[in-house]
């Protein structure tokens, strides 16, 4: 391990509540294997899933994270199956028919429909906060998620889900996806970091390829998702001030670093990076510290951690937390032992985190999501905090609601060949509707009336 710059660098004092947003897996979540270049989505494909246990499993995490005195707050899953997709693909008549239709004509299409990989909040935008926006307002940029066919249905429902919960239009901007083209893939937050040193704050986006990349010079064994094009775009839309761009190593992207949070996680002051995470990555963390001022980084070699090893633990998907009792590491518990464990407890005994906290997240791991992708990060000052909805913030109540809510609605299986069950339709509208009530968010979803 090498720490790049001001080892004992003073961390800032907070500025902003940095809200973690978590996803929550919906009524039919299953394993579909539909994300290639994700190694967990293919090796797990077709396995049975368990959405009860998946729900269980994120709300776990969001209630440690809460008693860890973070704002916690919950995004709410999309409706699915997705029928107006469904519909605008051909198939007509009733709901149950035109979901019958898909599950013979065109099962990988009614997969996609079903899809709970909003689950991953991470990807669903970029957000650049109200005083890094020239603005003033906290700007959120929803993710197009072009590259993949079952993400891409996200993004114009998030879009006005998003707008729907950040509503208050002198605090925040809600920006459309831009336009779903290859050339213009953009993953949201997960290739998005804020650091903030002691005389500023810059923006690092993450691509993996542009179009002035050479084949050679672009991974070899899976395509990247997001591109610079998308960056910059982003970078325009948001307004956003001190903006560096960086590009994946495209080895990284071939070992199943999909996104760049499979390989790097910051927070304010501290970077904890491999080393084999971008290119000319050196440069690249002497841009941020030239905009920042001194920032503890930790960057890890691949003697100690191979890139394969950081992909099968996801110890990069770790949540950084700075707490009152410091800086904390949420980890999935599949980095708990081996080299990732070594890694953890060099980190802590050389004061770059105070503790960690393992936590099991198998369903969402199963389809390459670990605690960082379930979480988007909004930081917000008390009083754009305060213009959210209320219920969406937990307390130890709402948490409790929200378990009891998951054990009454959600299935302990589910297999691909359920998914043409018809039945699911009217289970996860019941679930969702209920849900809206309990936190307070009103006719929000399409079958309610709402936009969503
Ligand atoms: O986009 N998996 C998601 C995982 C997203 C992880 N997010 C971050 N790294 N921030 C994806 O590949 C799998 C779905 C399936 O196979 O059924 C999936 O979409």
């Amino acid at each position: 391990m090498r720490h790049v710059d001001a080892a004992n660098a003073v961390p800032p004092p907070p500025d902003l509540h940095e809200v973690q947003f978590d996803g929550l897996p919906g009524p039919t979540s299953f394993h579909g294997g539909l994300s290639l270049g994700n190694i967990a989505s293919q090796v797990n494909a077709g396995v049975p899933a368990n959405p009860h246990g998946a729900a269980r499993q994120c709300l776990a995490k969001m209630r440690a994270v809460m008693e860890l005195g973070v704002v916690q707050a919950v995004l709410p899953p999309l409706s699915r199956p997705d029928l107006s997709a469904l519909r605008r693909l051909g198939f007509t008549g009733s709901d149950s028919e035109v979901i019958a239709q898909a599950a013979v004509a065109e099962p990988q299409l009614l997969r996609h429909a079903c899809s709970s990989a909003f689950m991953w909040t991470a990807n669903c935008a970029t957000v650049i906060p109200s005083r890094d926006s020239r603005d003033g307002r906290c700007q959120l940029v929803t993710a197009n998620l072009a590259a993949m066919p079952h993400r891409a249905l996200e993004s114009q429902p998030r879009a006005n889900m998003l707008r729907h919960i950040f509503s208050d239009s002198q605090r925040f901007v809600v920006h459309d996806p831009l336009p779903t083209y290859a050339t213009l893939g953009d993953e949201g937050a997960a290739n998005h970091h804020r650091a903030v040193g002691s005389s500023g704050v810059c923006h690092l986006i993450v691509h993996g390829r542009s179009a002035a990349n050479t084949p050679e010079e672009l991974p070899q064994r899976f395509a990247a998702r997001h591109t610079l094009e998308a960056s910059r775009a982003v970078a325009r839309i948001a307004g956003a001030i001190n903006i560096v761009h960086a590009r994946q190593n495209p080895t990284a992207i071939d070992a199943g670093a999909f996104h760049n949070d499979v390989v790097m996680v910051g927070s304010h002051d501290r970077i904890l990076i491999h080393a084999r995470a971008l290119v000319d990555q050196q440069q690249v963390l002497e841009q941020l510290t030239a905009l920042t001022g001194p920032l503890r980084i930790a960057v890890i070699d691949e003697h100690e951690l191979t890139l394969e090893q950081a992909v099968r633990s996801y110890l990069f998907n770790s949540q950084l937390l700075r707490t009152t009792d410091g800086v904390v590491l949420v980890a999935p518990a599949d980095s708990a032992e081996g080299p990732a464990r070594a890694v953890i407890n060099r980190l802590q005994s050389e004061g770059f985190i105070n503790r960690s906290v393992f936590i099991n997240l198998r369903e969402s791991m199963m389809g390459g999501g670990g605690p960082a992708c379930l979480r988007l990060r909004v930081p917000l000052n008390e009083r754009e905090l305060s213009a959210i909805s209320p219920g969406l913030v937990l307390t130890p109540d709402r948490l409790r609601q929200l378990e009891g809510w998951v054990d009454q609605h959600y299935r302990r299986e589910l297999t691909l060949a359920d998914l043409g069950d018809g039945r699911l339709l009217d289970e996860g509208r019941a679930a969702l509707d209920e849900l809206t009530r309990l936190i307070g968010l009103g006719s929000m979803y399409q079958f309610q009336g709402g936009t969503v």
